[in-house]
């Protein structure tokens, strides 16, 4: 499989599948809709079935989908969002390599505001500070949002805030599960970690040209890779069931379009509320932090106005984390 822009003509391909669900469409007549040949469509019916798409039929009989398939092209995606401007362009990809590192090449005309690019799989799935994201074929979520605030880059770190708020709600829709999130970057359900949010930019020191908003999510995995096990999940293994992805995404998306309203309207102070109401770390927990060569606890003591976390060591400082990594300490004292 290639790690091209899904073609537009794939798209149409499921497009037709899922139009014609019940009924067996001819080759011949695929082929002609879309304007490839036979042998193309015959390749990219079993790409999709690389990708567990249920597609019964044969090149001579034709086609037809056995369900409708969880994959998320484009045309499948836009149904699910009519009038968004959070996913008005979605780019899909099979198989890329991390679509941070897409979206952080594509330039305004590409990608304007509200462009949405996706992948079933990354290759080289990014985590901060050069860590990785497993990224399993078609079993979780892989998406890069695409930003541009009329703001300055000092306004970056609030929206990976704002994003942490917007997977939480996603997720307790669409599961029913009770997540929780681990400031900055980390959405949990039952202190695993089901998401992980890697928040990029290309700036000037006064203006963002481009945000984005890297989020992986956990959702059908059956199990995780050893080394992962202890610390990460999925929804899937937390409550027991496969859930669609189109419909995880496209709530997904309409939640970070309204808190970006709620945020451009009503500024920091009102992501910082939302989010220390979610959050079990805002207040009060007892944390081991790893910030810029320090290594030491304390209990965190809420978010300031940029959405930096206020910790309380214990030998009785005041410390302000803008960025780093904190974990919850439950054995001790
Ligand atoms: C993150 O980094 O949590 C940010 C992850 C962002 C991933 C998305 S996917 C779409 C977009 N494109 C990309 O290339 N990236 C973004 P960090 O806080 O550094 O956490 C990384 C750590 O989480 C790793 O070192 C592992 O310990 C753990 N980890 C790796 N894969 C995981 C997974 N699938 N689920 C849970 N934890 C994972």
């Amino acid at each position: 499989m290639t790690t091209a822009i899904t073609e537009h003509k794939i798209d149409r391909l499921v497009h037709l599948l899922v139009k014609n669900a019940t009924v067996v469409v001819p080759g011949p007549k695929i082929a002609e809709e879309i304007g490839v040949s036979r042998s193309t469509v015959w390749e990219w019916i079993e790409k999709l079935r690389e990708l567990g798409v249920a597609i019964k039929g044969h090149p001579r009989h034709g086609y037809q989908l056995e369900k409708l398939p969880d994959i998320l092209v484009p045309s499948l995606v836009r149904a699910e969002l009519l009038h968004a401007e959070i996913g008005h362009k979605i780019i899909h990809y099979f198989r890329t390599d991390s679509t941070n590192s897409v979206a952080l090449q594509l330039d305004e005309h590409e990608a304007p505001h509200g462009t949405v690019v996706i992948a079933e799989e990354q290759t080289v799935g990014r985590g901060r500070l050069g860590r990785n994201w497993y990224s399993e074929k078609s079993s979780g979520i892989y998406t890069s949002i695409i930003l541009r605030p009329p703001l300055s880059p000092a306004a970056a770190p609030i929206l990976t805030l704002l994003a942490g708020i917007a997977v939480h709600e996603a997720v307790g829709s669409v599961s029913g599960l009770e997540a929780d999130i681990r400031w900055p970057n980390d959405v949990l359900v039952n202190d695993k970690k089901v998401c992980g949010i890697l928040t990029e930019m290309k700036a000037e020191v006064d203006r963002l040209h481009m945000v984005v908003l890297g989020i992986g999510i956990n959702v059908n995995h059956r199990s995780m890779p050893e080394g992962l096990r202890e610390i990460a999940t999925s929804l899937a293994r937390e409550s027991g069931v496969h859930y669609s992805r189109q419909q995880v995404l496209a709530e997904l998306l309409r939640s970070v379009e309204r808190y970006y309203h709620m945020f451009l309207t009503e500024g920091h102070a009102a992501v910082v509320r939302e989010w220390s109401k979610v959050s079990s770390y805002a207040e009060g927990k007892r944390v081991r932090v790893k910030a810029g060569g320090n290594d030491y606890s304390g209990v965190t003591a809420g978010l300031d106005s940029s959405g930096a976390l206020k910790i309380r060591s214990d030998d009785g400082r005041n410390h302000l984390l803008v960025a780093g990594e904190i974990t919850e300490l439950r054995q001790e004292r």
